[in-house]
């Protein structure tokens, strides 16, 4: 006899989970429904990029200095106008942004949630086909009521309540965390609903995959020259080497990483001495997936996490992935501190 699984939406999901907490007001629940809902209009845009006249440059540059494509600001107007609407959050920061905007409404003003955005990443991606995403994150306000502060959205990463993101690819999917594990979410496009397809993802705890832009080879740290090499390397044990697969893409190279294991990596080089991606946009929703799913997210001697921001567009070096190749950067970061410690304390070269 056939039988058929019951299909979960994200909507049903959502709901399901938020019964588990008898004094659940339904603010979280609404703001997770309202950036599934903004995830799938943004999908209808991305798809049909190449048909209508959506592609090619606005000619202004984002606040980081990257040239903004029209889809990174119809997909940022089109979360805010959805969490605006909702009246669930009391403000957004977005990276297309240069500030927080705080939503003033009745409704919004005292809502206690804050929420950061990456409305469209791997911007560069969009003219050639390849997989961009949406990547979010919930913080409980601090201020206690009226309108929010830049101090609601300077909070440690440890201090999400939520993070998530939507991966416009072969297929369309969500993953999110609300710390209770992740799951992930096909789009069925057929029935236009998230559909529960990947629950209670746990990435391995190590892999075969390490993903770098290693243009930057020549302009990395010493340790991290070597931690390259050795994963170049061969060596049975270990399956060395591994392969590289770097798409370029923060969340299509972390969606691989979390499915397969493996370790991402963008760390501080020459010129760029924190790295290219973004703590509160990029790395702390990111890391918080991936510690929630078992792995590591480390900016090479601390836990992402536990930073505490001072600004909105801060950048941070970031090495998530699988626990113990995550675990073997910090080891080469590690010795090459004590190395240079050493050689820098006078007469430390000297042996007995
Ligand atoms: P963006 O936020 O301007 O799109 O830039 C972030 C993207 C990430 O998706 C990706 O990991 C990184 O930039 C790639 O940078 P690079 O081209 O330097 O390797
Ligand atoms: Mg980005």
């Amino acid at each position: 006899m056939k039988t058929t699984k019951k299909v979960i939406t994200l909507d049903e999901f959502i709901y399901e989970r938020e019964r588990d907490f008898p004094f659940a007001t339904g603010e979280l629940s609404g703001l997770l429904r309202d950036i599934g809902f903004a995830a799938k209009i943004v999908n209808r845009e991305v798809n049909k990029a190449g048909l209508v006249d959506i592609l090619g440059t606005t000619g202004i540059s984002n606040t980081t200095g990257d040239e903004v494509k029209k889809l990174d600001l119809f997909a940022n107007e089109q979360f805010i106008t959805s969490l605006q609407v909702s009246g669930e959050c009391c403000g957004i920061a977005s990276e297309e942004m240069e500030t927080f905007l705080p939503i003033n409404t009745e409704d919004a003003k005292n809502a206690k949630y804050v929420v950061t955005l990456d409305p469209l990443d791997g911007s560069s991606n969009i003219d050639v086909n390849v997989g961009i995403g949406t990547i979010f994150s919930i913080y409980r306000r601090q201020s206690f009521f009226g309108p929010c502060t830049l101090e609601d959205f300077l909070q440690k990463g440890s201090r999400q309540v939520a993070a998530g993101y939507i991966f416009y690819g072969s297929s369309t999917m969500m993953v999110y965390t609300t710390g209770n594990g992740v799951n992930g979410f096909t789009l069925d496009p057929s029935i236009g609903e998230f559909c529960l397809s990947h629950p209670n993802i746990k990435i391995p705890e190590t892999g075969k995959i390490y993903s770098v832009n290693q243009g930057n080879f020549l302009k990395f740290d010493q340790a991290i020259k070597d931690y390259i090499t050795y994963c170049q390397s061969e060596d049975k044990t270990t399956g060395r080497p591994y392969s590289l697969r770097y798409i370029g893409s923060l969340v299509a190279d972390v969606h691989r990483s979390l499915l397969y294991g493996g370790i991402f990596m963008y760390p501080a080089s020459k010129g760029a001495p924190q790295g290219k991606l973004r703590l509160l946009f990029e790395c702390f929703p990111m890391s918080f997936i991936i510690e929630q799913a078992g792995g590591k997210a480390s900016d090479g001697q601390r836990r992402i996490l536990d930073i505490q921001p001072t600004e909105l567009h801060q950048k941070c070096p970031v090495f998530l992935g699988s626990t113990q190749m995550v675990e073997k950067v910090e080891e080469f970061i590690r010795q090459a501190r004590e190395a240079s410690a050493a050689s820098a304390t006078p007469g430390s070269a000297v042996t007995a």
